[in-house]
Formats: C-alpha cells, sequence, structure tokens
C-alpha cells in the first residue's frame, strides 16, 4: 500500500507537512495558526495551484475528533490529488483555477497523539479544567466549543462528558486558533468544510437548532448531487440533510459558527463506515472513504464556484 493508503501517527503528519512544503515551494505554504493545549504547533497548508488575483478560498479541516483517524487521512490525501492530478484531471484543475484551498490536517493533535500511545477510543482534546469539582476529567468536545449557541441542548456542561462544550465559547486554544484564522480570512473562504466520521453522511446548517438556513436549497441540492454522484461511482450511499434533524442537535460546532460568520456554504462530512468497524475502519478501506469524500468535495466546490 502507498503512503495515503496509511494512517500515520502524528509524527509522521508534521514531517510529511514539512516535506510537503519543502517538495512544492511555489504551490504550498504551512501557515502557522496557534497552538493546541499542549502546545503542539497548527499548521494550515495552503494550496495556490495559480497567481491568479483575488481568488477566492476553500477551508478544510479534519481531525476535530481524535479516533476519527479517517478525517486527517483524508486530508493528506486531498493535498496529495490535489498536487497530483492539477492539470490532470478537469474537475481538480477548474476548482484549483478558481480557489486556493486551505487545509488543516489535524485541528486536534493532542488528542490524536492520545489515540496512538494511550486511548484509541478518545475523542475530546486533553485540556485540564480548573476547579476542584472537575479536575478529575479531561478533555473538551472541540466540536460543542464554537459560539453558535453554545451548550445548549445536544451538548453537556460537565467536565466529564464525551460532549463537553468547555468553560466558554472558544475557550480552547485549538477551537480558538481556527476561528480567529477564519475571522480573519472571511471575505475570501466561501466553502467551509469539516471532515469526521463516521456514519456516510453529508450534513449542513444548522445542527445548534432546528431552524432552516437561508439558503437551505442550495446546500441542500448540493449535497444531493454530491450523495448522487457517490452512489453511481462507488455505489455507496450517504445520508444528506440539516445536522440536527438528519443526526441530532447538536450546538457549538464548527460548521454552524462558520455559517454565521458568513460563509454561506458549510458543510460536515461523515465518512466511512456505517457502523462495522466504526472509529476503527481497516487501512484496506482508506482509498475508497478518501475518494468518495473527494467527489463530494469536487461535486460542491464546483457548484459554489457556478453560484458565487
Ligand atoms: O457530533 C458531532 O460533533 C458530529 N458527529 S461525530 O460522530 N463525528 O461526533 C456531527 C457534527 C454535525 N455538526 C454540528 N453538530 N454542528
Ligand atoms: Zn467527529
Amino acid at each position: 500500500s502507498t503512503f495515503y493508503e496509511r494512517y500515520h501517527s502524528l509524527e509522521d503528519i508534521y514531517y510529511w507537512i514539512n516535506r510537503t512544503t519543502q517538495d512544492n515551494p511555489s504551490t504550498v505554504k504551512a501557515i502557522l495558526i496557534g497552538s493546541s493545549y499542549e502546545k503542539r504547533p497548527l499548521y494550515v497548508l495552503k494550496l495556490s495551484l495559480n497567481n491568479r488575483p483575488n481568488k477566492k478560498a476553500i477551508w478544510i479541516d479534519c481531525g476535530i475528533h481524535a479516533r476519527e483517524w479517517i478525517s486527517p487521512a483524508f486530508c493528506l490525501w486531498f493535498v496529495q490529488y490535489s498536487l497530483s492530478f492539477y492539470k490532470q484531471n478537469q474537475e481538480i484543475t477548474n476548482i484549483l483555477d478558481n480557489m486556493d484551498v486551505y487545509v488543516l490536517p489535524v485541528m486536534n493533535p493532542d488528542g490524536y497523539k492520545f489515540t496512538w500511545t494511550t486511548n484509541r477510543m478518545w475523542r475530546k482534546n486533553r485540556s485540564v479544567s480548573r476547579g476542584s469539582r472537575s479536575s478529575a476529567c479531561i478533555g473538551v468536545d472541540l466540536n460543542r466549543n464554537f459560539d453558535a449557541n453554545w451548550c445548549t441542548e445536544g451538548a453537556s456542561c460537565e467536565p466529564c462528558s464525551e460532549i463537553y462544550c468547555g468553560a466558554f465559547p472558544e475557550s480552547e486554544p485549538e477551537s480558538q486558533a481556527v476561528a480567529d484564522f477564519l475571522r480573519r480570512n472571511k471575505d475570501s473562504v466561501q466553502l467551509y468544510l469539516t471532515i469526521h466520521s463516521y456514519s456516510q453522511m453529508l450534513l449542513f446548517p444548522y445542527s445548534c437548532s432546528l431552524d432552516e438556513a437561508e439558503n437551505h436549497n442550495d446546500l441542500l441540492e448540493m449535497v444531493q448531487e454530491a450523495a448522487q454522484r457517490i452512489r453511481r461511482y462507488y455505489r455507496n450511499t450517504y445520508k444528506y440533510g440539516a445536522g440536527a434533524k438528519t443526526i441530532y442537535l447538536a450546538p457549538g460546532g464548527s460548521d454552524d459558527w462558520a455559517y454565521n460568520l458568513g460563509i454561506k456554504y458549510a458543510f460536515t462530512f461523515e465518512l466511512q463506515d456505517r457502523g462495522r468497524y466504526g472509529f476503527l475502519l481497516p487501512p484496506s478501506l482508506i482509498s475508497k472513504a478518501c475518494n468518495e469524500a473527494l467527489l463530494a468535495v469536487k461535486t460542491i466546490a464546483l457548484k459554489v464556484i457556478e453560484k458565487t
């Protein structure tokens, strides 16, 4: 199997980031956007395949939840595919001619590291909450820590919970770094994508309430077409719809927050599988999972370019 058909330790991913920027000095830049609770750097790769001025951008983050290993694997896959197939594949060429892409391979490096060393099923980050009553439990769910109906129904204010929302919105350095970067770049970023697993779903706002997004029909049409193409090309089924109505109410998520910031195309992808292996998706299934997600990214990005 190739490098991209395996899972990689955090050290390997940092090495890969370094190597990818060195090997592609004119097209890939690493931007340090902050650091984790345990002081690991948060690097975003900026892919800029041509020098057109005033290009818009796509943001893709992976690894919010530590145990969802297919997610960082997808970010690496996407970068590799973009660099290899620009000028080879018509769709990715069209996308990269019109948009830059920011890729954050691991939003939660401390949690990811912990899943490799200590507890494979860890979800949250690794921050230690203050106060004697709560000091026994570690970690905030970064996808409950953003400022979108923060800590209402579907999140927990109990530090021991797997869906602990943190002490206040953006209390965690990881979510704050991402939010700060997107606030600084909100005029150029038109498409926000966040990659999770598992359950095979393409979700869009809102998850933090039962309200319908103002451009609900556009968003629905985009995920519907993406799911349709995945069914045709890969014979696999993805559910799709607004988060709260498709899975559950879950406030404080990055997609809803990015949407409310003004990034009107915001999606959460839940990659393979539907529960057979769950978070323990075997490496032999990485390529199919990533190709499906890639097709969804392409379908949606092309529609965003068409609409804007
Ligand atoms: O609950 C989540 O954070 C995501 N599912 S997961 O199994 N990967 O944990 C779904 C997130 C959907 N979007 C929002 N809740 N904003
Ligand atoms: Zn997740």
